[in-house]
């Protein structure tokens, strides 16, 4: 009976650890085939080769783009040179990044950012870009001041907290508040990697402001991306391992209401509810991160390789 027993236990853990691989391959779309979509006027920025994270675009044209990233268990085809902010001019005919310069004092060999977001003061028209870094793998988000004149960030300051230990992106709310995505539950290397396995529903949006810091929304199996619609009035979460986009209004406290999940699954349907512009198998891009549009130009960047420049076509 023993015997019995073992093998039985021995069984349920395989079937469990079996059921868990085939469930962790389909989140992570291994199996998944691509038809390739092209654009007719596309090409790689030049300069960007190790990683283009996040980008944010101001209304005058001028993008940010977050380059270098370094992560845990992702490819780095730069592991010894610090991240850097790039600026790309959306109106120039030929737009080619330039690295900003950071103020000094701030510690630029460490710097490893990661999700970026931009404010814009009304009152002085002031650009605040708001940066998750990564300083030896932590997670701090840096506000600076962009000091356009000057192709510079001026750091203002650093903000830490308890309830944002694996920050992956964050939409400003002014100068120094934000809603910021957790990546993952765990900050321990091991824990985290056993969550994304086993598929935990326990990443979160935090709202972060100097008065106040709550959880505003949980149970996303990774939540990732965040932004905001052009209204103000709602929050777009996309959870990449949940295969969705969660779109939560925003209310006067601050708190976030669920309002509905787009299944990303439908792309293929009969009536999608979204239209793919472009798709690559890897051969031109890998591991795509954020896609900005800017005057029908496209741009698209990765994680850790290039970035493209695309002129959609009129639809
Ligand atoms: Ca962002």
């Amino acid at each position: 009976m023993g015997k019995l027993l073992k093998i039985t236990l021995v069984g349920i853990v395989l079937a469990f650890v079996g059921e868990r691989i085939v469930r962790f391959r389909e989140r992570m779309g291994a199996t998944r085939t691509l038809d390739p979509v092209e654009l007719p006027n596309c090409h790689l920025l030049e300069g960007i080769e190790a990683g283009s994270e996040d980008i944010d675009i101001l209304p005058n044209g001028l993008a940010f783009i977050s380059a270098g990233l370094k992560y845990p268990g992702i490819k780095s085809f730069a592991p010894d040179k610090p991240g850097e902010i790039l600026l790309l001019d959306m109106t120039d005919k030929n737009p080619v990044p330039v690295p900003l310069t950071i103020s000094p004092g701030f510690d630029v060999d460490s710097f490893n950012p990661h999700g970026i977001s931009t404010y814009i003061d009304r009152k002085d028209d002031t650009v605040y870009l708001l940066v998750v870094n990564h300083p030896q793998f932590k997670s701090t988000v840096e506000v600076f001041k962009f000091v356009e004149e000057e192709n510079a960030l001026e750091h203002l300051k650093t903000i830490r907290h308890d309830l944002l230990p694996r920050i992956n992106d964050l939409v400003a709310m002014g100068p120094d508040s934000f809603y910021a995505t957790n990546d993952h539950y765990f900050t321990n290397s091991i824990m985290s990697n056993l969550e994304m396995f086993l598929g935990l529903r326990w990443t979160n949006v935090i709202y972060y402001s100097p008065k106040e810091v709550k959880e505003v929304a949980t149970d996303f199996c990774m939540a990732n991306g965040i932004n905001v619609s052009p209204d103000n009035k709602y929050i777009y979460v996309a959870d990449i391992f949940g295969n969705d986009i969660h779109v939560l209004r925003k209310n006067p406290d601050w708190s976030l209401t669920p309002v509905k999940v787009i299944r990303v699954q439908n792309i293929l349907s009969e009536k999608p509810i979204v239209t793919q512009v472009y798709v690559n198998n890897g051969s031109v891009l890998q591991g795509s991160s954020v896609a900005c549009v800017y005057d029908k130009k496209l741009l698209v960047g990765t994680v850790f390789h290039r970035a493209l420049y695309c002129e959609l076509e009129d639809q």
